[in-house]
């Protein structure tokens, strides 16, 4: 059987059912990754599993977001994740050393293995052959246990980039051009598998810009071929015996094929308020900027901030605009200052921030009120830079680049000379902010005392009641359900401070309502929990008494979670039912056990004396697991 990029790895790593679309696998997971604003969460769940040490062959520990240290609740979570780490068998990445998916790619993936990583831009790995998935912080303990990831088996798309890129085209606008043809809710268990012959000319870094923002297409993942580029990288990390070559079989067969000529690519820009918004940068060219933001796990790497670098040279930034520039990783930052780029950067007078998310997730920087901020970021939700009034565009670093010097939203073609940085032979390598895990399993935790348990899931009721208690519409992003900002991120292991902001952008009173009416059930439209891989927008709304969440589709991590934690996530067999529906109806779903064995399922609306036929779209093993009340409860009776 002639196999893709994707096909091939899943294969080897099955370990339940068949590569056939839409049906159940179960996989086996190589290596895992968390970072600190889902790690908390991650490692109480896996502390609460009893296992002595992981199973993987590699797990990592990142500290990137939470990085604002405005009391001690983060250096709290820090030391508890640094000591979890040390005891379990993980490598902890320390706080300084940079963004966990620019590290992973650096100095951990591995072609042809499988990560799964509690974040949902863990595809970035993509660009060096890795299958590389994003997820709950519960399934990344469950793989850090030894179990199997169970997925859709994905339909696999090929996206064909044909020609060569044009001088200030970039990556960026390869993966803009896809979300312009897919919108956000395209990727719906689907994996992007990237091919052609414009691939020899994508490095590594650039290849990872693309599947790192294939996570707001809501795919599965996306993919690269491990070729002689993949060998280039490896060996310039010093790591070339981890590369193996890994290429789709002549006549492998994909379920969609798409073709992009580099060519005739211009560069792009997503405006307000989503990733898929994606416009030509020529048709926004009086629009006035305040503020330039360039870093994030998409753009941060040494060859996009070199070539800032160059476009900054010898010049001043525009008088209005605040440039920022957070560096991917340790390893970025050195070479930069090393090479003397650093310095170029200083006198056009960007501010240097540390590396890390930072303003990407709202912790730090954020815009003045109305303000318009260019950012080479992966996401554009409103609110989430931490401005609700903002508008935030997102371009690649050229765009970004030129804005932050002319003033205005610019297209750097009519700009920029041709600039070529070249792959360095040799990275900088130095891993010294890598702490290693102990042999012994001999080592205190540490808890904070803003480290909280986790809310517990109870077994099935045989009756589901509640009130409609919010009603939203299309898109609703995590960053909607659980916000997270300067102020709240410091609170991702204290489930009950945060209830009191769940879905407060949408509406201010949704937290009182459900308290003061002991919970009860949330009305959404298409494509509910897009974004985040966050588990706080499950656990959240868990601690809140809400037991069923009905939309009109939902997108794949959110789903996952939400019945990880035993919430049923109900879709509409009939979408105009919707509009039946008003807030604060009474809604209740009877003989619960037995009508969840079926795809369908009866809710009554007491209130209008009507019912809907609603259908719930998950596996038999998923339908177990709400019998058992989540998850960690199905692990630990099993
Ligand atoms: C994000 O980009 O939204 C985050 C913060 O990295 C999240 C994880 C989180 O909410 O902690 C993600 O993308 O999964
Ligand atoms: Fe961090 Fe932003 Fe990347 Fe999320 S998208 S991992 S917040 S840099």
């Amino acid at each position: 059987m002639k196999l893709t990029v994707a096909e091939k790895i899943i294969k080897d790593h099955l370990k339940t059912g068949e590569l056939k679309r839409g049906t159940e696998i179960g996989i086996r997971i190589d290596q895992t990754l968390t970072q600190d604003s889902t790690g908390t969460m991650a490692y109480l769940q896996f502390e609460a599993m009893g296992i002595d040490r992981v199973k993987t062959k590699k797990s990592v520990a990142y500290i990137d977001h939470n990085m604002l240290q405005t009391g001690p609740e983060n250096a709290d979570d820090h030391l508890y994740i640094q000591r979890v780490a040390k005891k379990y068998g993980i490598y902890f990445s320390k706080p300084g050393n940079g963004i966990c998916h620019q590290i992973h790619l650096e100095r951990f993936g591995v072609p042809g293995e499988t990560l799964l990583g509690s974040d949902s831009h863990t595809p970035t790995c993509g660009g060096l052959g890795m299958l590389a998935i994003g997820a709950g912080g519960l399934d990344v303990a469950a793989a850090m246990a030894g179990g199997e990831y169970f997925i859709t088996m994905p339909y696999i798309v090929k996206v064909e980039l044909t020609g060569k890129l044009n001088s200030g085209v970039s990556a960026k606008d390869i993966i803009l051009e896809v979300l312009r043809r897919f919108r956000v809710k395209g990727g719906l268990n689907k994996i992007f598998e990237y091919s052609g012959d414009g691939l020899k000319y994508l490095s590594v870094p650039e290849r990872a810009t693309i599947t790192n923002m294939g996570a707001e297409l809501g795919a599965t993942t996306s993919i690269f071929p491990s070729d002689e580029v993949t060998y280039r990288f490896l060996k310039a990390q010093g790591r070339e015996g981890d590369y193996i070559e890994i290429i789709a079989d002549d006549g492998a067969i994909y379920d969609e094929e798409v073709r992009i000529d580099l060519d005739s690519l211009e560069p792009l820009v997503a405006s307000p308020h989503s990733p898929d918004n994606v416009v030509p940068v020529s048709s926004l060219k009086d629009i006035k900027v305040n503020q330039v933001a360039i870093g994030s796990c998409t753009n941060s790497s040494y060859m996009d901030l070199m070539k800032v670098a160059e476009i900054l040279d010898g010049k001043t930034i525009a008088e209005d605009v605040s440039l920022v520039i957070s560096p991917g990783s340790k390893q970025v930052l050195n070479m930069l200052a090393e090479n003397g780029a650093l310095s170029k950067l200083i006198s056009s007078g960007a501010r240097i921030l540390e590396c890390g998310c930072g303003p990407c997730i709202g912790m730090g920087q954020a815009p003045s009120t109305n303000g318009v901020s260019l950012r080479t970021f992966n996401r554009n939700f409103k609110g989430r830079s931490g401005t609700p009034s903002s508008n935030i565009y997102l371009a690649s670093p050229e765009v970004a680049a030129i804005s932050a010097l002319t003033g205005y939203i610019t297209n750097p073609i009519e700009y920029m000379e041709d600039i070529n940085i070249d792959m360095p032979e040799k990275f900088l390598l130095n891993d010294n902010l890598i702490v290693s895990p102990s042999e012994i399993d001999d080592v205190d935790i540490i808890r904070g005392p803003n480290i909280k348990p986790f809310p517990k899931v109870s077994s099935l009721r045989e009756e589901i009641e509640g009130k409609v208690l919010i009603k939203v519409g299309d898109d609703i992003t995590t960053d909607h359900i659980m916000p997270s900002n300067a102020k709240l991120l410091p609170y991702r292991s204290n489930i009950p401070h945060l209830s009191d902001y769940c879905l407060v952008p949408c509406d201010r009173e949704f937290p009182k309502r459900a308290k003061e009416n002991g919970g009860g059930i949330i009305l959404g439209g298409y494509n509910y929990g897009q974004g985040s891989s966050r588990e706080h927008a499950a656990l959240v709304p868990l601690y809140l008494g809400i037991k069923a969440i009905i939309a009109k589709s939902f997108a794949r991590i959110h789903k996952q979670n939400l019945v990880n934690n035993g919430i049923l996530p109900l879709v509409f067999k009939d979408v105009k039912d919707f509009s039946k529906i008003d807030l604060l109806d009474e809604l209740i779903i009877e003989d619960v056990s037995n009508q969840i064995k079926e795809d369908r399922v009866i809710v009554r609306n007491k209130t209008k004396d009507e019912q809907y036929e609603l259908s719930l779209d998950i596996t038999e093993r998923q339908r177990s697991m709400l019998k058992f009340g989540g998850l960690l409860n199905l692990l630990r009776d099993n």
